[in-house]
């Protein structure tokens, strides 16, 4: 398995700590956002949508973090499971994972902060003013829902699934755009428990061979 990701993409993140915790080994490769090279023609006629995370598996190639994410959780259903059994735990997995998914990151993603850039103009306080207003919209109702649901340090039962692995990426680039998490006690203490697990140490942004934390560039 390669895994063509970027080190601070939290797609290509939610990929990586998925793998880790299925023990599924994989190869890294970088593919770097700064200089463009996802938009490579050679990338795109393996990717058309020029995205990443892409997962290469028996000389097949996947995008889509979501549908990946699901597709493993079948073709691997190794424990643990990312999505529980019940139909209606699925669903609230799927409801607070989804709602991340779909309702911060699509609007927060990389193209539509430089597209507020140039050509519309906007300044970097007004991108960051953008980011965390998307991220409040709706890590607000995510919070309410865990508090409602009385979690403990995860969604569901007593190790990380779906949820985690898309929840876990969102705050660390909530944390870069220095958003206030202090009063999201459920969400933060669902974070601290999974920084605590290999899987999750293994996959962070700051850990990989693309990382300048690395000291690799
Ligand atoms: N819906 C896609 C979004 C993928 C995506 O946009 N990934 C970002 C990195 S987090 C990316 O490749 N951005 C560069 C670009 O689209 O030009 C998924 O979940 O895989």
């Amino acid at each position: 398995m390669r895994l063509f990701g970027y080190f601070r993409s939290s797609t290509s993140y939610r990929l990586r700590i998925a793998l880790n915790l299925k023990g599924l080994a994989f190869e890294n490769v970088p593919v770097d956002l700064r200089t463009g090279a996802n938009k490579d023609p050679a990338f795109v006629s393996r990717n058309p949508f020029g995205s990443l995370p892409m997962l290469e598996v028996d000389g097949h190639d996947r995008v889509q973090s979501m549908a990946l994410l699901e597709w493993l959780d079948e073709a691997y259903p190794l424990s643990p499971r990312l999505l529980p059994e019940g139909v209606e735990d699925r669903y609230v997995v799927r409801d607070l994972a989804y709602g991340i998914a779909t309702e911060i990151h699509a609007v927060n993603n990389l193209p539509v902060l430089k597209y507020l850039k140039d050509p519309l103009g906007h300044d970097q306080d007004a991108i960051d003013t953008w980011y965390r207003h998307w991220l409040k919209r709706t890590l607000d109702p995510v919070e309410a829902r865990l508090a409602q649901l009385g979690t403990g340090d995860f969604l569901h039962g007593d190790a990380p699934g779906l949820f985690e692995v898309v929840l876990i990426p969102q705050l660390a680039n909530a944390r870069r755009f220095a958003y206030d998490l202090t009063h999201a006690p459920h969400m933060t203490r669902i974070e601290a428990a999974c920084l605590a697990l290999p899987a999750f140490v293994a996959a962070h942004p700051d850990n990989q061979v693309d990382s300048p934390e690395r000291g690799q560039q």
